[in-house]
């Protein structure tokens, strides 16, 4: 008897491991993943995330970035999350040393650690932060795909190489969410994800004080808007901050697109949009989106696409329980 049940166990081990590579190479990102191993875990890391915001509103932008570069630097897999041992890991990249909000995904993790150990990857606790960011910031709620899994290698020179550059114009920001197959229409709609938070005057201020190199201004800058950001970034004090939608810097809005067509777009890569044809009537028309029905549909549809960038699913790389911790 006791034999038998053993034989019958090893045989649904083996029908089991069989249907685990089978569901492993189909496996795909859907709606709700968890719900059966870790019931309620998106209303949880929404809790966590409320409370975390409370504490500091500028966090949610830092959260939205984060999944832009995790996503954008061998998929969204939390590598830009592991704890650099040796100065050359995606953390390492100069777009990255200005990325914030890694204490806050290893808080949420924690939290649902301790409720589904070793069932939820970080890179879908950092796309749901994502979701949660722009929801708690007046934006859209949109369903958030699940089911990703989190990588084990992380690459600055990865980070430099995928990345798109901050004074990029709409050929090059098109080619970079390209390489990502992401379309230009995903690249004109996430772009406005700059409707929240604040860049450094280092990343705009050759705009200021040197555009073509000849100590010149960016002619495309509003004068006025300029004169304003030169006062706070002073030649060799590029330290400070300013939002990137002077508008409502810390409303999800299409203050963004308002900031852009009137040329206080703050970086290069913002104020390329007005240069293309395409991309400019996209700016306009959603300047008028004055309900925001379609820019929040828009960008929901986009921030899921840019979710499936180079996901792991299935039986691909692994659960972290510390998402800066690879552990074998
Ligand atoms: C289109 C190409 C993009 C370029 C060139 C770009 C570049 C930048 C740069 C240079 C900064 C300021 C960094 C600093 O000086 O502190 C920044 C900030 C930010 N970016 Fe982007 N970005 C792009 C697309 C995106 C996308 C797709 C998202 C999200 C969906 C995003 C979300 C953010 C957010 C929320 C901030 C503010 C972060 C904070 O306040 O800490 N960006 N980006
Ligand atoms: C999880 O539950 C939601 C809501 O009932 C449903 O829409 C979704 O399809 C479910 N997903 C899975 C994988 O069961
Ligand atoms: C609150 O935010 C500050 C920085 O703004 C941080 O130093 C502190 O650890 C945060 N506290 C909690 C409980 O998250
Ligand atoms: C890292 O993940 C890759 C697949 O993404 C796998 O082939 C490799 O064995 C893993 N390396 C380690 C050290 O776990
Ligand atoms: C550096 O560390 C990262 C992870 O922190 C790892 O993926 C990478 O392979 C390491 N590179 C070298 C050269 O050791
Ligand atoms: C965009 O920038 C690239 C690289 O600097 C340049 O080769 C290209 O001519 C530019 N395209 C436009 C339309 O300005
Ligand atoms: C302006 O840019 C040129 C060319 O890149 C460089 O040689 C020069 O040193 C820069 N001037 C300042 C003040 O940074
Ligand atoms: C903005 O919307 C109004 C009312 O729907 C319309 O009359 C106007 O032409 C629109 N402007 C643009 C630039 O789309
Ligand atoms: C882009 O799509 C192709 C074809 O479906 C796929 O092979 C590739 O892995 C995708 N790349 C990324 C970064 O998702
Ligand atoms: C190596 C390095 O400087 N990494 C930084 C990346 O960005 C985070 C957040 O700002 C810093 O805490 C890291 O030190």
């Amino acid at each position: 008897m006791m034999a038998m049940a053993g034989a019958a166990v090893r045989r649904m081990v083996v029908v089991v491991a069989a249907m685990m590579v089978v569901v492993g190479a189909e496996a795909q990102l859907q709606y709700g993943f968890y719900n059966a191993s870790c019931p309620g875990v998106e209303e949880m890391v929404r809790a966590e995330l409320k409370s975390i915001f409370a504490n500091d509103t500028t966090l949610r932008a830092g959260l939205l970035r984060l999944h832009f570069h995790d996503c954008f630097v061998r998929g969204c897999d939390a590598s830009l999350m592991l704890n650099s041992h040796n100065s050359t890991a995606e953390k390492d990249a100069d777009p990255n040393l200005t990325v914030r909000g890694y204490e806050a995904i290893e808080a949420v993790k924690a939290k649902v650690e301790a409720a589904c150990p070793l069932l939820v990857s970080c890179a879908d606790i950092m796309a749901m932060a994502a979701r949660d960011a722009v929801y708690f910031s007046d934006g859209p709620l949109y369903q958030v795909e699940t089911g990703r899994r989190d990588g084990n290698v992380s690459k600055l020179a990865e980070a430099l190489r995928d990345l798109p550059p901050s004074d990029g114009n709409v050929t090059v920001l098109t080619h970079y969410f390209g390489v990502k197959n992401l379309t230009f229409k995903d690249m004109v709609v996430l772009s406005a994800a700059h409707t929240l938070g604040v860049a450094h005057c280092s990343s705009f201020s050759k705009r200021l004080y040197n555009f073509t190199g000849a100590g010149d201004q960016d002619p495309s800058l509003d004068p006025a808007y300029a004169k304003q950001l030169a006062a706070v970034c002073k030649p060799g004090k590029l330290a400070s901050v300013e939002p990137m939608d002077p508008l409502t810097p810390v409303k999800f809005d299409n203050g963004y697109y308002k900031s852009v067509a009137a040329h206080q777009a703050l970086l290069g890569s913002d104020a390329a949009l007005l240069d293309d044809s395409l991309a400019g009537a996209y700016v306009r028309l959603m300047t008028n989106d004055t309900n925001l029905n379609t820019f929040f549909a828009d960008f929901a549809v986009s921030m899921v696409n840019m979710g499936r960038v180079g996901v792991l699913t299935g039986t691909d790389g692994q659960i972290r329980a510390t998402c800066g911790i690879y552990v074998d």
